[in-house]
């Protein structure tokens, strides 16, 4: 259970041993032992353990400790204060393991059934516990394997509507709200958001990784100052509108399914801020893989991005029900107005459409790429699917504000895919 994006070179990998990191497998078989007890008899109960590292993430190290027979299992994952690929040249706080574990503690008050559960989180080693989920395959080879995943955007919908409502002013006295925010500052992960979603993908910038049959679309891209203007005001929205607990990360590589499941891990950029950052991010990442199932497989792919598509405004649409419906509940009387909700998810959605953009761009010119497109091998044929990635995303930065409806942003979507 690892959460994929691609990176490029990656050879300069941490070195250092830090004091708590785990010594060996013993050490981390220990750990999960001392550590899950009741809430998983069968896993306390194993007299043999074995202990794989199965992390293929960017951040942190990730183990499954296991029977021999893989009858029962968990995952421990720990933190050290660095990036693990690319080692102490970039360091990063600690402080991202506790955020992770309590975002996940309340992402299973709001949907048990779509996140791990958390067995246990140890500040001293900087070490979490959790829920196996080893049936459920990334999202992102799922995409790449044209499954069709009939729940996915009712699930996506259903996390987002939950989460997003419930860590909102319209949900919690105002008080308990302030203390979360606080709680939840999480300024090292989400500066990597501010430099490598809002800004380096926008100018020629040293950490970008471009396509060189693309570059000239990406010099074209970097001369747009009307543009710039939009990212501009879509990063100062993340900075300074703590509208909710954000997952703060939700790219196909932090989602595991299984078709009649959902499960999204990996909350450590969680944090207060702009709901719809949240919500374009995983639309994006649908559109994503629409770009790249335009060149996979020539001809043979229409009706499985016509699926991507569908899942997106499912997700919207089971998100904005939910959302509505829990919204006219609200116990603070200034926002039980008739029309309050509507204002809301209007705001919402332009939100996410600005951020899906920006996610659309950075994933095409950015540091960190997607399984999805870096797995069309031709560079030019690859090109082609980046393109309407770049295309795509600009438009939607830009209308954002004039795209008011999913009707006629899936029209805009469908536009770019058939260029
Ligand atoms: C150095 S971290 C690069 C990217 O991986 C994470 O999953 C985030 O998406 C981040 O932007
Ligand atoms: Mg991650």
């Amino acid at each position: 259970m690892t959460a994929q994006d691609t990176l490029v070179d990656t050879s300069a990998a941490a070195t250092t041993l830090v004091a708590y990191q785990f010594r060996d497998d013993a050490d981390v078989i220990d750990f999960a032992r001392q550590h899950v007890g009741d809430q998983h008899p069968a896993f306390a109960q194993a007299t043999l353990l074995q202990v794989e590292e199965i992390g293929d993430g960017n951040i942190n190290y990730v183990y499954r400790v296991c029977t021999p027979d893989h009858s029962a299992s968990v995952i421990v994952k720990q933190g050290l204060p660095w990036v693990r690929i690319i080692g102490e040249s970039w360091p990063l706080s600690l402080v991202r393991v506790r955020i992770e574990a309590e975002t996940l503690a309340f992402e299973a008050e709001c949907a048990a059934d779509l996140v791990p559960a958390l067995y246990h989180f140890d500040d001293a080693r900087s070490a979490i516990v959790m829920e196996d989920i080893g049936d459920h395959r990334n999202l992102r080879h799922a995409f790449i394997d044209r499954e069709p995943l009939p729940m996915l955007g009712q699930h996506m919908g259903r996390f987002l509507a939950a989460t997003l409502y419930r860590s909102s002013d319209l949900a919690l006295d105002a008080h308990d709200k302030k203390v979360r925010i606080a709680r939840f500052i999480n300024p090292d992960q989400c500066k990597i958001t501010e430099d490598l979603f809002f800004f380096d993908p926008f100018c020629d910038h040293e950490r970008n990784s471009i396509n060189p049959a693309l570059r000239p679309d990406a010099e074209a891209l970097w001369s747009d100052q009307q543009l710039k203007v939009e990212v501009a005001e879509l990063k100062l929205r993340f900075l300074s509108a703590p509208e909710a607990l954000l997952h703060g990360d939700l790219h196909a590589g932090s989602i595991f399914v299984r078709d009649d499941s959902t499960k999204i891990i990996d909350p450590e950029f969680a944090f207060f801020g702009p709901a719809g950052f949240d919500i374009g991010s995983w639309m994006a990442g649908l559109w994503l893989a629409a770009c790249a199932h335009t060149e996979l497989e020539a001809g043979a792919n229409n009706a499985y991005i016509e699926q991507l598509c569908a899942h997106a405004t499912t997700s919207w649409e089971t998100f904005s029900a939910l959302y509505h419906a829990q919204a006219l509940t609200t116990d603070d009387a200034s926002f039980a107005a008739a029309g309050v909700a509507e204002r809301c998810l209007q705001r919402m959605l332009s939100d996410a459409i600005g951020y899906a953009g920006c996610e659309l761009v950075r994933r095409t010119l950015g540091l960190a790429h997607v399984l999805e497109l870096e797995s069309i091998e031709d560079g030019e044929v690859r090109a082609r699917a980046e393109r309407r990635a770049l295309a795509l995303g600009r438009e939607l930065i830009l209308d954002r504000h004039t795209l008011t409806n999913m009707a006629a942003i899936d029209v805009v979507i469908r536009r770019h895919l058939a260029s």
